[in-house]
């Protein structure tokens, strides 16, 4: 793909920009087949081929770069042929950057209503419309090459926690399985395919897994299994378990995690790409995301609050509105204020990510780090 700097990229490449001296932190960009992404990136979740309130020129204009589809429900609905024959996911959607999809290993057990696991996959009930669907790791190829999405994840079981040791390795043995079966499927024209290392709290199963995914030379690898409901500092631990025996010439991208303080934490431990719900779900809650920490702007506190929804943002929502009048927004139930909300909380994820590539590249993460964490609690008052 030209990039228009007359350079012919490869998908695939992975260009490694620097390192913090003082952690495992790295500062790369990706490249697919519709263009490049920086990293560490933060992918906005567009499950249902649509990034929840927000247009793709919206997205656009926050200056994303990749957002995340989801297998499981463009499988359900509209289904993956009619995709296809709509031009694929990136004409379906009208987004002509790059998209990466679940496989949907971890829907199937989360979402529908689980029926059998057996070594070829599993047969689940559909949420939309009861019938009974299989998805192995065969199908969801298939699936994510009719997507065309250009970052395919293989399919994996996902564990839940707390999980038995014993089960935990019946779910690496199988993840490790079906990785090799996806690993060989028919791709859409430069699709890129990524390895998921599973094994829950076990250090001896992440390490396993993560190894045997990297002799299948992946072209990137997900960390899997991690906040699944585990305390805080497991996550951290499962991170570092994992990164720790994965390459250091390829992306590595921690699934489903979205907690500000987490990710500055991975990105220290390693990891280049994270996606998640929480900024887009929050927003629908009327809960927005700031540099410390989040707050519901419908509390009565904010009724004159003649601020934006964070002092000193740049994104439209903060250039244009105060608290007052997106809180009224929401209490007479009118669509522009989730869309307003929406709009600032990716904006601040992705500012955040920016930010963080900066302080990489000025070696300065350390920095950033520490004063992040000194300004920041989950949840203000
Ligand atoms: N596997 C897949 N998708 C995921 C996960 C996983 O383990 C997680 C776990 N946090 C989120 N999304 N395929
Ligand atoms: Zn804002």
């Amino acid at each position: 793909r030209d990039t228009g700097n007359g350079k012919l990229q490869i998908p695939g490449k992975f260009e490694l920009l620097g390192t913090d001296p003082s952690c495992k932190a790295r500062r790369g960009r990706y490249h697919t087949a519709h263009g490049s992404f920086e990293t560490p990136v933060f992918m906005p979740v567009g499950t249902q081929a649509t990034v929840k309130a927000m247009s793709p020129k919206e997205m656009h204009e926050l200056d994303c770069e990749i957002l995340l589809g989801n297998t499981y429900h463009l499988n359900d609905r509209p289904g993956p042929d009619l995709v296809e024959r709509m031009g694929g996911l990136h004409r379906f959607m009208g987004w002509d950057r790059a998209i990466l999809t679940d496989s949907g290993g971890y829907q199937v057990f989360s979402l529908g209503s689980m029926n059998k696991i057996t070594e070829d996959g599993v047969s689940f009930k559909s949420h939309s419309d009861g019938r009974t669907h299989f998805i192995g790791p065969r199908e969801s190829m298939e699936i994510q090459r009719k997507l065309g999405s250009d970052i395919a994840m293989v399919f994996d079981e996902c564990p839940p926690y707390p999980c038995d040791k014993d089960y935990a390795c019946k779910a690496v043995r199988r993840t490790l399985d079906w990785a090799a079966i996806c690993r060989e499927a028919p791709r859409a024209e430069g699709q890129l395919f990524f390895g998921i290392a599973q094994g829950s709290v076990f250090p001896e199963l992440r390490e396993e897994c993560a190894k045997a995914l990297v002799g299948m030379d992946f072209d990137g690898y997900a960390i899997g299994g991690v906040s699944v409901g585990e305390p805080d500092e497991l996550i951290l631990r499962g991170v570092d378990d994992t990164v720790d025996h994965l390459p250091q010439e390829k992306p590595r991208y921690l699934m489903g995690v979205g907690e500000m303080a987490q990710m500055v934490e991975s990105v220290a431990r390693g990891v280049d790409m994270f996606d998640c719900v929480m900024p887009t779900r929050q927003a629908r809650n009327g809960a927005v995301s700031t540099r410390r920490g989040r707050y519901p702007v419908k509390a009565a506190l904010y009724k004159e609050d003649p601020r934006p929804l964070e002092e000193g943002c740049t994104c439209y929502a903060c250039q244009n509105f105060t608290r007052a009048y997106v809180r009224h927004l929401l209490n007479v139930g009118e669509i522009l204020g989730l869309r307003l909300i929406t709009m600032h909380n990716l904006h601040c994820y992705l500012e955040f990510m920016r930010d963080m590539r900066t302080a990489i590249e000025k070696g300065r993460f350390d920095e950033f780090r520490k004063e992040f964490h000194s300004g920041y609690r989950v949840v203000l008052e």
